[in-house]
């Protein structure tokens, strides 16, 4: 029930509202099947079945760019669900993922015995395939390149876990930078942007890591009841002999400052990620990149020094997001985004932190690159409080109607 936390919200009310009533078609458009081949068909279902946060912005980029980008999440996606499935031997599992590459260049090739919960995609491998082998030369290269440095790099991180920072991002730049480095060879061969930027490799390294990192941050939980290790040991062996620590209460104090000083790490890219989208020309593309940045430096905001990293899921609420998507369609709006994330984490930065100057340091320097005379919290738009106020009792009303009919009727 999410929508009841917006109603604290006012501004995320009208947010969700004009959403739902089709007020931001440029950012989040309709699927136009009709004018799809079928297997163009299959691959805008798998899309959407399988990119919990990516479908809407592939589909809203221009339509030059629109079925490469979304054959390259699909391809991707593919190889992530051959690294995640944990019931695939590493014998069995090596292999693949280093010739996974080539499966695109035959027709029939699929894989039917995954448990992964994005195991379709390897089901229906042979349609995601031949929207490959359809594509232009110039994008199948990006993608076919991309994909066999990908599948090589992650059967390193197979056999040993994550231990220095460099490793850190080592890991990263194959899961994350890498694909960061395709788009920006997509974006540039698509004439939509400079060539200059499918070039600047390093640059475009970093807009990927800042996603990897944060998502590896925020999943600290869930990777550790699946066994998963993605927090570098040099860090967390600072602070406890045993990772799993972190999950009990007691340790509270070393859990928090282990999570700040990954997400003082994570704070060193936001120059970069600000840097990359002051060069887009093309709005779709310029949105395409946007939104998920917003969203991660919403996610460490979330995150920073806050313990439910460490009992459960913390998400950011619907109207929240669907609020910074729409406001994340120009360079000044960005900033003013990012301005108002790190000033909130710069608030509450503890004097005890074993990071704290570093950290403050940081917010300064990502401050002083998101000067802009816009401000993300502007007050025009709300309602006044009570209106606010009466949409939470129909609300309230509409979701538990039948019970308070029934009160209604046990009364008389
Ligand atoms: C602009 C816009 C989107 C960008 C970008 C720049 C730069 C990099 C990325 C997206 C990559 C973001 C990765 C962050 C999310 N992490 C994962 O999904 C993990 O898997 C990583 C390997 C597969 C990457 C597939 C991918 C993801 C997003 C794309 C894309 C390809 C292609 C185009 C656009 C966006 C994570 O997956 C968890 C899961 O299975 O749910 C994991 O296994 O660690
Ligand atoms: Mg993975």
């Amino acid at each position: 029930m999410d929508i009841l936390k917006s109603f604290a919200h006012p501004e995320e009310l009208v947010a969700l509202f004009r959403y739902k009533f089709g007020g931001c078609d440029a950012v989040i458009p309709k699927y136009d099947y009709g004018s799809m081949t079928p297997s163009m068909k299959v691959c805008t279902d798998l899309l959407v079945r399988t990119s919990r946060s990516f479908a809407a912005v592939i589909q809203a980029l221009d339509v030059e760019l629109r079925n490469a980008v979304c054959n390259f999440y699909l391809v991707l996606r593919a190889l992530d669900t051959v690294e995640d499935d944990m019931s695939i031997p590493n014998d069995i599992k090596v292999p693949m993922l280093k010739n996974f590459h080539e499966n695109l260049l035959d027709p029939d090739w699929k894989f039917m015995d995954s448990k992964d919960k994005d195991a379709v995609v390897l089901q229906q491998f042979p349609h995601i395939s031949k929207e490959f082998r359809e594509l232009p030369e110039k994008y199948r290269e990006v993608i076919f390149d991309v994909c066999a440095k990908m599948g090589n790099g992650m059967t390193v991180f197979l056999e040993r876990k994550v231990d220095t920072l460099e490793e850190w991002d080592e890991y990263c730049h194959y899961v994350a930078g890498l694909v960061g480095i395709g788009l920006a060879r997509l974006f540039s061969a698509s004439g939509l942007e400079e060539s200059s930027l499918g070039k600047d490799s390093a640059l475009a390294n970093k807009v990927g890591l800042f996603l990897q990192k944060t998502n590896i941050i925020r999943d600290y939980l869930e990777d550790w009841n699946d066994q998963r290790i993605f927090w570098p040991k040099a860090v967390w062996s600072k602070h406890r002999p045993n990772l799993g620590d972190f999950a009990n209460p007691e340790f509270q104090k070393e859990a928090l400052a282990c999570l700040n000083e990954l997400i003082t790490n994570t704070l060193e890219l936001i120059p970069s990620s600000l840097l990359f989208m002051s060069r887009l020309h093309n709005q779709s593309v310029f949105n395409f990149v946007a939104i998920p940045q917003v969203m991660a430096i919403a996610t460490l905001e979330r995150c920073y020094n806050n313990p439910k990293v460490f009992s459960g899921v913390v998400k950011i609420r619907k109207g929240e997001a669907v609020r910074m998507m729409m406001g994340s369609s120009s360079f000044e709006s960005v900033k003013a985004i990012m301005k108002h994330f790190v000033v909130k984490i710069q608030d509450r930065i503890p004097e005890s932190d074993p990071n704290s100057e570093q950290t403050k340091s940081l917010c300064k320097k990502a401050l002083s690159l998101c000067d802009t005379s816009q401000e993300y919290k502007s007050s025009s738009i709300y309602p006044p409080l009570y209106v606010s106020m009466g949409l939470m009792v129909s609300a309230i009303a509409y979701t538990y109607w039948s019970q308070i009919t029934q009160w209604y009727e046990d009364l008389v």
